[in-house]
């Protein structure tokens, strides 16, 4: 039985993302948003982040909800303020994060009319989300945000929910719909057949190499046990080698766009691959004519990136743990040994930068990010922006005690890193979080300065100014074109931070680099740090053919340091 409550549905809608545990709602105010901020202030269990543009606010949700596993929420008001979100929303629901996303809209009567502000947020965000409906009747509003929640939480992405202007304020209906959203413990077990029949793949197989997702991050011990039995290699996505890296003896890099030609060559090559818990964006780095197991627990990804022989539906550990009795252990080891000593002449290759750290007004970012990997916390969470930086966190951070890394990996956005970085030190108040920004990145969303400050959030903020959209020089001269349109003149961004409050400088010395890394890392709230850097650096893993024949100025591959 449904009675009419004297609370307003924004009142209930506060109260039941309070209810599903929601801690922060990253948003900016206004017109139909104004009785539900209202409401949540009053409420006060979910704290209002207000942040300088909704695009920020759907990154800090989608960065809160991938480090915590729980929903986290964004909202954006009418017409352009929701519009504003579709970038960050984009990127939380191709990583899988449970966001919801609440797009108030102007009044019902006026749909359709070219009203001020008017847009329609279920034709908009059509394209990503797990659910998106608009409710225009105070009944239908419990219902769909139970809805929306759930599906964010049970499929991992977005949840739409459009509260056009005159429902907002309207008296509530009382709903069976506002019940907690239920997050389930349990994952689905792989069959005795499936089991046997990737165990009699493996058992036959001379090689067998290994590709983990982050999937695979809760078995990350599973995965190195099995490695370690069959004399496997393991390859990583570029997103999960921080997950995994540190946990498996044989891990050979990570493979994709920007990968580690010691991690493709040893899939290349295997009689049998595992693939576990991984949808990195790419199709064609496996080899068709090899036997494939493939185990995710999503059915609806199995043999999306390649042809797959045995496919799993499962939980990667299940998995695993049903897996490793039913295996024989493997003794010859060359094939192991052959991809571990590429992996180790990579990484002899990347000490080349390191050592040759550059020149006055040229610092390589290789440099910077090794120095970063010496200095930062070894529980820290860092957030990348797109670009070149991807490439350097990709060679020089390693996994520690616990670190996490969070970017637009899938999405793939610039400006990522900055609002990210705000999330993650919402939900994770206790941990060292980095911002690892690209000038071009970072000035993108720039207004999100005043955010930190306006909260002063202790985050750290590193900026490679390199003066350049870098990676977009390097795709063009890679395409033998020009390098148009690339440059960019920027301020001190040292100097400009100061002005705002933060506790900010700017190095373009390589010999003064580590102790103002120090003093960045030590400051006790939101700190800056400008890295003048080599805007030429470009020193790629992928082919190693590219990679041997590297020399200075090179625009392909200049590994060897200019000047030595
Ligand atoms: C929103 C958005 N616009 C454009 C691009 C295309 N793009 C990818 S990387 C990049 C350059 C990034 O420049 P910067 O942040 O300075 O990083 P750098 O590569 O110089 O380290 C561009 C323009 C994108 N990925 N996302
Ligand atoms: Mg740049």
């Amino acid at each position: 039985m449904e009675t009419t409550q004297p609370k307003k549905v924004a009142d209930q809608v506060a109260e039941m993302i309070a209810d599903a545990g929601v801690k922060h709602i990253y948003a900016i105010t206004g017109d139909s948003l104004n009785d539900l901020t209202d409401a949540l202030v009053r409420d006060g269990r979910v704290k209002f982040v207000h942040m300088r543009h909704e695009e920020s606010g759907a990154f800090a949700a989608s960065a809160e909800a991938q480090l915590t596993g729980r929903l986290a929420a964004c909202a954006g008001s009418s017409g352009p303020g929701h519009v504003h979100l579709i970038n960050g929303l984009y990127d939380a629901q191709r990583s899988n994060a449970p966001v919801l996303a609440l797009a108030s809209t102007c009044a019902s009567a006026v749909f359709g009319t070219e009203y001020f502000q008017e847009t329609n947020p279920t034709l908009l965000f059509s394209n990503c989300n797990v659910y998106n409906e608009m409710a225009t009747t105070p009944t239908q509003v419990p219902h769909m945000l139970q809805a929306a929640m759930q599906e964010a939480i049970g499929r991992g992405g977005v949840g739409i929910v459009g509260l056009p202007a005159d429902v907002i304020g309207q008296p509530a209906v009382a709903s069976y719909a506002t019940t907690t959203p239920l997050y389930t413990d349990r994952l689905p077990e792989p069959s005795e057949a499936e089991v046997d029949a990737a165990a009699e793949l493996i058992n036959n197989a001379k090689t067998v190499a290994i590709f983990a997702g982050s999937g695979a991050k809760n078995a990350a011990d599973l995965v190195n046990a099995l490695s370690l039995k069959v004399k496997a290699p393991v390859g990583t996505t570029y997103k999960s080698q921080l997950e995994l890296m540190g946990k498996c003896a044989n891990y050979v890099g990570h493979m994709g766009y920007l990968g580690m030609w010691s991690a493709e060559q040893a899939i290349a090559s295997a009689d049998v691959i595992v693939i576990l818990g991984m949808n990195f964006p790419y199709p064609g780095f496996f080899p068709a004519d090899k036997k494939t197991i493939q185990v995710d627990v999503r059915a609806e990804r199995l043999g999306r990136k390649t042809k797959v022989d045995v496919g799993v539906r499962s939980d990667t550990g299940l998995f695993l743990e049903a897996l490793l009795p039913k295996i024989q252990a493997k003794t010859d080891s060359t094939f192991l040994d052959k991809a571990l000593a590429d992996y180790a002449t990579i990484q002899a290759k990347f000490r080349e930068p390191v050592e040759h750290p550059g020149t006055k007004g040229a610092i390589r970012p290789e440099y910077m990010l090794s120095t970063l990997d010496r200095l930062a916390d070894d529980n820290a969470v860092f957030t990348v922006d797109t670009g070149m930086n991807n490439v350097w966190t990709s060679h020089y951070l390693t996994a520690k005690a616990d670190r996490r890394m969070i970017g637009s990996f899938s999405h793939g956005s610039m400006a990522n890193a900055m609002p990210m970085a705000i999330g993650a030190k919402f939900a994770c108040p206790d941990r060292q979080v980095i911002a690892i920004c690209g000038d071009g990145g970072f000035s993108m969303l720039m207004g999100e300065l005043l955010t930190i400050i306006q909260y002063q959030l202790p985050v750290k903020l590193l900026v490679a100014d390199n003066r350049s959209l870098a990676f977009v020089k390097w795709e063009m001269e890679m395409a033998g074109l020009k390098a148009n349109e690339t440059n960019l003149t920027n301020p001190d961004f040292g100097k400009m931070a100061q002005v705002i409050g933060f506790q900010a400088e700017t190095v373009d010395d390589p010999a003064h680099l580590e102790a103002a890394m120090t003093r960045w890392l030590a400051a006790e709230g939101p700190a800056l740090l400008s890295v003048v850097t080599d805007t030429d650096a470009a020193s790629f893993s992928f082919s190693e053919q590219l990679m041997q024949s590297a020399k200075p100025g090179n625009p392909l591959s200049n590994f060897l340091p200019l000047g030595s």
